[in-house]
């Protein structure tokens, strides 16, 4: 599995990027990976690792040598057998992947969004009203989870009732993408009757017909998948689609309860809503970070790699390098150049980019509207996980 190390010089780094310290704070992590080089060998899992903004870019741009088929996971789905079956999205190539993109990416159209729009603005209305009205709930259970379960489930077409195990099969989704630790058993212990519930979910004659799962059903009837591929692809939406939305509401909070000032600027400019949001993923990226498999001999600096290779990119780390973002630790809503790579980047860019911002700027603006301050009382307790960044539960008390 793991290559010799050939060019002189090569940083060999020991962190563990999957142990308790580093998953709940990263960021001093972060700093010795970007200081380390532009790749370094990490030998606690075998793999290289590219940590500085210029390089995650330059891998997530170069999908012919840094493929996804081979999983985007720690483990090589050529030599491993991966724990469901690959995504048809996410964990493949092209040709495949850029047929399949096509199809969701025209279920998730501007016009099939601003459709959505008038909806979920009602909705976080509705359920931001009844939250601040209590004065003090948990940010992340019975909103940053709860908003997407109902907007994007409703979205999708899926039934209203069990929901809630789509958060536990993200948990084991993502969670699958590190090594096989405790996290990973502790989610694949009670994954199987979800994952059974949600691949049922993804048929055709559980969608509702007006919804964007339905949508990409047209596509089979057009003939360009088949009705098991097109499930499949509806399963992406269900992978994908809430506990990153989820994850990035929640940390949204946690950033403005920890900066007032910044509360206080877009309390004054509600415009800065979406700014806002590009912060909060550069600052406290939800998608932390993913592999790439060298499909070739390739070279990094001087640094060469063997083909075959397990490449991590810390989008995490990329997103606090100094050399891309002036004084990155700091949380700075009017930064002028905001672009970071918590989507990724590239033909894997995140295709729900555009549904997870509209989400979470509508969020934003109706907390925006109704309360002055967050205070982050007793009992926040962060997520340890091997790929997500965020929080089990987050409670706040909110002052109007
Ligand atoms: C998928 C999938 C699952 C997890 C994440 C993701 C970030 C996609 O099943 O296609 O993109």
């Amino acid at each position: 599995m793991t290559q010799a190390l050939h060019s002189p010089n090569v940083p060999v780094i020991d962190i563990d990027p999957f142990s308790d310290d580093y998953v709940l704070n990263p960021y001093p992590f972060h700093r010795q990976l970007r200081e380390a080089g532009p790749v370094a060998w990490m030998s606690s899992i075998g793999t290289w690792v590219v940590s500085r903004f210029a390089q995650v870019r330059q891998v997530l741009e170069d999908p012919e040598t840094y493929c996804s088929g081979a999983g985007v996971g720690l483990a090589n789905f050529k030599k491993e057998k991966p724990w469901r079956p690959p995504s048809l999205l996410l964990e493949t190539d092209p040709p495949q992947h850029t047929r399949n993109r096509a199809i969701i990416s025209r279920a998730l159209s501007p016009a099939a969004l601003r459709s959505l729009r008038e909806k979920f603005e009602v909705e976080a209305n509705r359920l931001v009203d009844e939250l601040v009205s209590r004065g003090s709930f948990d940010a992340v259970r019975e909103l940053a989870e709860a908003f997407p379960l109902k907007v994007f489930g409703d979205a999708v077409g899926i039934v209203p009732d069990g929901r809630e195990r789509l958060l536990l099969y993200a948990d084991m989704v993502f969670n699958a993408m590190g090594p096989q630790n405790e996290r990973v058993a502790r989610a694949m212990s009670r994954v199987q009757p979800v994952a059974e519930w949600v691949w049922e979910s993804c048929q055709r004659k559980a969608l509702d017909p007006a919804g964007l799962g339905m949508k990409i059903f047209e596509a089979a009837d057009a003939g360009t998948v088949n009705e098991h591929e097109a499930a499949m692809i509806v399963r992406s939406f269900l992978s994908a689609g809430i506990d990153t939305t989820a994850n990035a509401i929640g940390n949204a909070i946690y950033c403005f309860a920890n900066n007032p000032q910044q509360w206080e600027l877009l309390r004054n400019d509600p415009n800065l809503a979406r700014p806002a949001f590009e912060e909060v993923m550069r600052f406290e990226s939800p998608f932390q970070a993913l592999f790439r498999t060298t499909t070739r001999k390739t070279q990094i600096g001087d640094v060469e790699l063997d083909a075959d290779q397990k490449v991590l990119l810390s989008l995490g780390a990329a997103n606090r390098d100094p050399q891309q973002f002036p004084d990155p630790d700091r949380f700075d809503i009017t930064r002028p150049n905001p672009g970071h790579v918590g989507f990724g980047a590239g033909i894997h860019g995140c295709v729900g980019q555009m549904m997870a911002r509209m989400e979470a700027e509508l969020v934003i603006k109706a907390l925006a509207a109704r309360v002055k301050s967050f205070e982050i009382t007793d009992g926040a307790i962060r997520r340890p996980h091997n790929i997500l960044r965020g929080f089990e539960t987050l409670p706040v008390r909110v002052h109007t």
